[in-house]
């Protein structure tokens, strides 16, 4: 682990905190076009992993992984922009939250369908394969969604093709209110068809960094799919509008002690690879920054210019 590695993942997982922070206001203020997705408490399981990448790789994310697509280049001002339906937005103001995408940077866009990115996402890393490719493709999936079908099929697919396709599993406490013991027998782990399995601690983002590594690895070796099992915790409820009172307060207690961003600034200052002392403000400012301008669009009229979807 390298001190450059390690501060660009402390900077994108700060940075997703600080935007769904300021998301929330923009929904209380009843400005965006949907509720807010938080991932609270995940910050490393899509920041992590996507940062494992190399930039010819393609990501399937979910809802609640917006860190991976800061980590793929991916602005604040966009995501405002898409949060408030904007024209000027990435999808025009048709789609909502971080339904959006594009090859350039490449990411296949988040679609609410659960599982249904496993099939998409295994025939991306199919089309590597046969063009004799280096790259592996990534998708997310909650222990919720791999109850799906498509999900057993997509991977089923993948592990028998062999294919290099990484399958991060976000075991997180709860799919809505429901417990993965309400639906599932088992370990989430347990449902990996014959796939290379890891199971990491989702909140140490520097295990699942090198996991996610180790797993890219043995794709590019023909070794794929790879199926690595976060075990984390929703620290919010489904959306913002859920108020989770579902939820024991012991257990929101227990997790929020082992808060992934203040876990990984702790081993940091134990490296002395301290981040620069201004970064949380300048980032936070970037954030505000970038919603002033996004909201500025506001003024301009539903007709502002609308860029071609990509
Ligand atoms: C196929 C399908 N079934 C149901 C839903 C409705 N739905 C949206 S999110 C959600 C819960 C997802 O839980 P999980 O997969 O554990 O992800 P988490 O929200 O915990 O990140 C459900 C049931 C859906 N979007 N797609
Ligand atoms: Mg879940």
């Amino acid at each position: 682990m390298d001190r450059a590695t390690a501060l660009r993942l402390y900077e994108s997982m700060l940075l997703t905190r600080l935007m769904e922070e300021r998301l929330v206001l923009l929904y209380k203020q009843g400005l965006t076009m949907g509720s807010v997705y938080r991932s609270l408490g995940q910050e490393a399981t899509a920041c992590a992993t996507a940062l494992a990448l190399g930039p010819k790789d393609i990501i399937g994310p979910l809802i609640r992984n917006l860190g991976s697509m800061l980590v793929r280049g991916v602005t604040p001002k966009e995501v405002f922009l898409q949060y408030l339906g904007r024209a000027s937005g990435p999808t025009c103001g048709r789609e909502h939250n971080n339904h959006f995408g594009g090859m350039a940077r490449g990411i296949v866009a988040p679609t609410s369908m659960l599982g249904a990115l496993i099939p998409v996402m295994a025939g991306v890393a199919l089309a590597f394969r046969q063009r004799g490719e280096a790259r592996v493709a990534m998708t997310w999936i909650g222990d919720g969604g791999s109850s799906t079908g498509a999900f057993y099929e997509g991977l089923n697919f993948a592990v028998v093709q062999r294919l290099p396709l990484i399958v991060v599993g976000e075991s997180n406490g709860f799919a809505y209110s429901t417990s993965p013991t309400q639906q599932m027998k088992g370990h989430m782990a347990a449902r990996s068809q014959g796939a290379e399995t890891m199971v990491v601690d989702g909140n140490n983002a520097l295990e699942v960094l090198e996991a996610a590594k180790r797993a890219r690895q043995l794709c590019l070796e023909g070794n794929g799919p790879v199926f690595l099992v976060c075990e984390t915790f929703r620290l919010k409820g489904h959306a913002e509008h859920d108020d989770q009172r579902y939820v024991a307060p012991a257990d929101l207690e227990a997790w929020s002690r082992k808060d992934p961003i203040a876990h990984l600034e702790a081993w940091l200052k134990g490296q002395r690879w301290l981040p620069e002392p201004g970064l949380p403000t300048r980032l936070a400012a970037l954030v505000e920054a970038q919603a002033m301008e996004a909201l500025a669009s506001i003024k301009a009229g539903p007709t502002e210019s609308s860029p071609s979807l990509n």
